[in-house]
């Protein structure tokens, strides 16, 4: 049988990677991957226990949280806590940053921002939801850490990830040095190497976006739908429409197989739905470092500033040359078309 890394090996060889690092973003990631574990046992059995439902209490995009969203953050903020790599929280179930104190974290210099559970609507009806996390150095160096530590750019990133539980429960990350995908073996408990050095193909025939909102998406985006569906032989379309409703599952095919997701900005979301802080800026940061773009139709994401914690962005992310042909379409246009 062949045996393959588990992802605190492959942390560990890793760690030359970080040269200023002395273990601790080793740690905070090993961290993640014990909640990973946690989430997931619950997320394979929610159909057993009386998990599934609302919590009867509503998070600050006024969404309804359900019993997993409430479980899964409890789970990775209680990590992280109890880890001591990490002095702040920044979380969708959380109207404001958690400040992490107390002994264990005194010398704590990451800030970690979480999705705990990405897709929760899909719970009741067992299709994929996912966890999505952003990782930070504080750039203040001592004192509590204030916004500036907390609101950096994209690119200030220093670790990004998702997890995916569906037929199997993935674990992707990258530090900026590629990326790397982990199955977790549920004989032994442990994510195992399973998806080395990952890479998005360039072009993809797959396109990602809820429809639905057709009427009210922007001229450029309209355009490109209708370049993605028009008979064309020469370059393969049309292209095939899969959209799943939860973010991390459709940026895990589209990572595995090619193509581009889009949330534009809609009548209901003049903003995009999605979130810059734990959503896009980690996904741009993974899909980039694997060989893909992401902007939000006209500026790359990862360069966006940052003015709050669930500041809202458009994306469009995946293949380089799908994203390149979209943002094409909407230079047509001016941004508020
Ligand atoms: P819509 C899930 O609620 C989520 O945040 C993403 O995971 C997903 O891609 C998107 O919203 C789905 O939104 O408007 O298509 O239902």
């Amino acid at each position: 049988m062949k045996v393959t890394k588990t992802l605190g090996q492959f942390i560990i060889e890793k760690q030359a990677d970080f040269p200023y690092a002395k273990g601790e973003l080793s740690r905070l990631l090993r961290d993640i991957g014990i909640a990973a574990k946690l989430v997931n046992r619950e997320v394979n059995k929610a159909g057993l226990v009386d998990i599934i439902g609302e919590a009867g209490t509503e998070n600050i995009q006024g969404e309804n949280q359900k019993k997993l969203d409430v479980y899964a953050n409890e789970q990775f903020i209680s990590a992280l806590t109890y880890g001591g790599e990490c002095c702040i929280i920044v979380s969708e179930e959380n109207d404001e940053y958690l400040h992490i104190e107390g002994e264990v974290s005194k010398d704590a210099k990451y800030i970690v921002a979480i999705d705990p559970l990405d897709g929760s609507s899909n719970i009741d009806v067992n299709v994929n939801v996912g966890t999505i996390f952003s990782i930070y150095r504080r750039k203040s160096t001592s004192g509590k850490p204030t916004m500036d530590d907390i609101l950096q750019k994209g690119v200030e990133q220093v670790a990004a990830g998702y997890i995916t539980y569906g037929s199997s429960t993935m674990l992707v990350y990258t530090t900026g040095k590629g990326v790397n995908g982990f199955t977790l073996d549920p004989s032994i408990g442990e994510f195992c190497l399973s998806h080395p050095n990952m890479r998005i193909p360039q072009d993809g025939h797959i396109y990602s976006i809820n429809e639905g909102h057709y009427t009210h998406f922007p001229d450029g985006v309209k355009k490109y739908l209708k370049y993605c569906q028009v008979e064309d032989k020469v370059t393969n379309r049309p292209y095939t429409s899969r959209y799943i409703g939860s973010m991390v599952a459709d940026l895990h095919r589209n990572l595995i197989l090619g193509g581009i997701f889009i949330y534009p900005v809609t009548a209901s979301a003049p903003n995009g739905k999605l979130r810059l802080v734990y959503e896009c800026n980690p996904m741009a940061f993974l899909i980039e470092q694997a060989g893909g773009k992401a902007s939000n139709g006209y500026e790359r994401i990862l360069e966006l500033d940052v003015n709050h914690l669930h500041q809202r962005s458009a994306i469009f992310i995946g293949s380089e040359n799908m994203v390149n042909k979209a943002e094409e379409m909407m230079s047509f246009f001016s941004p508020q078309q």
